[in-house]
């Protein structure tokens, strides 16, 4: 499906291929992302790579806090072409890594190799090798991003979300102080500024690394001081789903490694939060738009902007079956709208910039959960055209980072990883 003369989608892996790592794209982002990393291990997998794609989660795991977090951005090698790099992080370990996390796709990812691995032998062994890792991914999660037990856990950087500047934080943003420190971006001389957040964003983005290293980290002062706590719906899905996961990898699909016994207790708390979750995720919907909303948790105010996050409890299976019904009626007018779909943003919304990252591109590896998300609900339909969505970008641009919503223009970076794995994987 790709254009003439340019490389495979398995190409594109085999070039971003670092040496156990696929960074998502050379130049603009030269280390290991999380969700990144995750579907990208899909990729391999469909490559037919099974060892590779094991590998890829195992090094995304050498990043791995001894407090259970898997940061957003492992930092394996030196580069140059990036910033905010390892010196600004200021993280002390090794390999160095980033402050925060992203959404944790990979429970999800690893049971799919797990359940979908032809060399059952390697999926035994790599399963029990990088699942307790994975567990107390989940329990830190809760633990230190739930505090009080609301069943919505809160992430501390618009980065956290990996949808960095959708119109959900322009709220809670504006609450956060610029930077006050010259520093230089390196992604607008990389990629056209068109595509890219604007230099008010990145001051707050900078304030807050820099908060975090002022406060050591600490897991109790963030929750009460930083400026930016945001109870973000695709985040508390994506968890939801991979913790659902977690639970099935152990109770049912690898039952005979003996994980219950193992993690009994663990299980147990996870277990207790899900249903925290099926709760407390209520206090997200709107009726009146018809999906469910983040939430500013300092300002304690919904945002209302009608985004793909907000249709990602599909793929948790959080909405009840009115909402999944009212939700599948909002998708359709949605993609109706954009036809390289799903526009991040919706079309309607007066931030929809169709072109500007998450403000109303199209994602494929969202688009993803989403057709699942659907199909899950009864939605056939909708998935069967997320999908033809997804292609139609492909074929009409190749394999860039994003797609232009409304005319399929391929933006930001090219080669891009996660777009060539959602080929390899969902597409073909
Ligand atoms: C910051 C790597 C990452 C994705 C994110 C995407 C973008 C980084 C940036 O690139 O974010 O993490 O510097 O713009 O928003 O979703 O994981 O592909």
């Amino acid at each position: 499906t790709a254009m003439p003369d340019a490389p495979s989608a398995h190409d594109i892996l085999k070039l971003n291929d670092l040496g156990g790592y696929t960074v998502p794209t050379r130049g603009l982002y030269p280390f290991q992302w999380n969700w990144d990393a995750a579907i990208t291990a899909l990729g391999w997998m469909a490559a037919g790579d099974e060892a590779r794609a094991w590998r890829e989660v195992e090094r995304l795991l050498e990043g791995q806090w001894d407090n259970g977090m898997v940061p957003h951005i492992v930092f394996h090698g030196d580069a140059e072409t990036y910033f905010p790099g390892p010196e600004v992080w200021g993280v002390q370990r090794s390999p160095s890594t980033s402050a925060i996390s992203q959404p944790p796709v990979l429970a999800s990812v690893m049971k799919i190799l797990f359940e979908e691995g032809r060399d059952r032998t390697l999926a035994e062994q790599k399963l029990a090798a990088t699942l307790p890792a994975v567990i107390d991914y989940h329990l830190w999660f809760y633990r230190e991003r739930d505090p009080e037990g609301t069943g919505r856990v809160c992430s501390y950087h618009p980065w956290e979300s990996g949808m960095d500047n959708s119109p959900q934080w322009d709220g809670p943003l504006a609450g956060v102080p610029a930077v006050d420190a010259e520093y230089v971006r390196r992604d607008t001389g990389l990629v056209d500024p068109s595509e890219r957040p604007h230099k008010y964003e990145y001051d707050r983005y900078i304030y807050l690394v820099k908060f975090f290293q002022q406060n050591d980290h600490d897991a109790k002062v963030l929750y009460r001081d930083c400026p930016y706590r945001v109870e973000d719906i695709s985040l508390i899905s994506i968890l939801h789903r991979g913790t659902r996961d977690l639970v099935t990898l152990c109770e049912e699909d690898a039952a005979s490694l003996d994980l219950v016994n193992a993690h009994g207790e663990a299980l147990f708390s996870l277990k207790q939060s899900l249903a925290r979750t099926e709760e407390g995720v209520q206090a997200l919907w709107s009726e009146e738009l018809g999906c469910f909303l983040s939430r500013d948790a300092r300002a304690n105010v919904l945002l209302e902007h009608v985004t793909t996050a907000g249709i990602l409890p599909l793929f948790a299976g959080l909405p009840n079956d009115a909402q999944a019904k009212q939700m599948g009626g909002l998708v359709a007018d949605w993609l109706a709208q954009a036809p390289y779909g799903v526009a991040s943003t919706h079309p309607e919304s007066t931030r929809f910039e169709p072109k500007r990252y998450w403000r109303g591109p199209s994602w494929l590896h969202i688009n993803w959960m989403l057709a699942i998300g659907c199909e899950d609900h009864g939605l056939t339909q909708e998935a069967a055209q997320i999908k033809q969505a997804s292609k139609d970008c492909i074929a009409a641009a190749g394999y860039w980072e994003y797609f232009n919503s409304v005319t399929g223009e391929g933006c930001g970076g090219r080669d891009f990883s996660w777009t060539a794995a959602m080929d390899l994987y969902w597409l073909n």
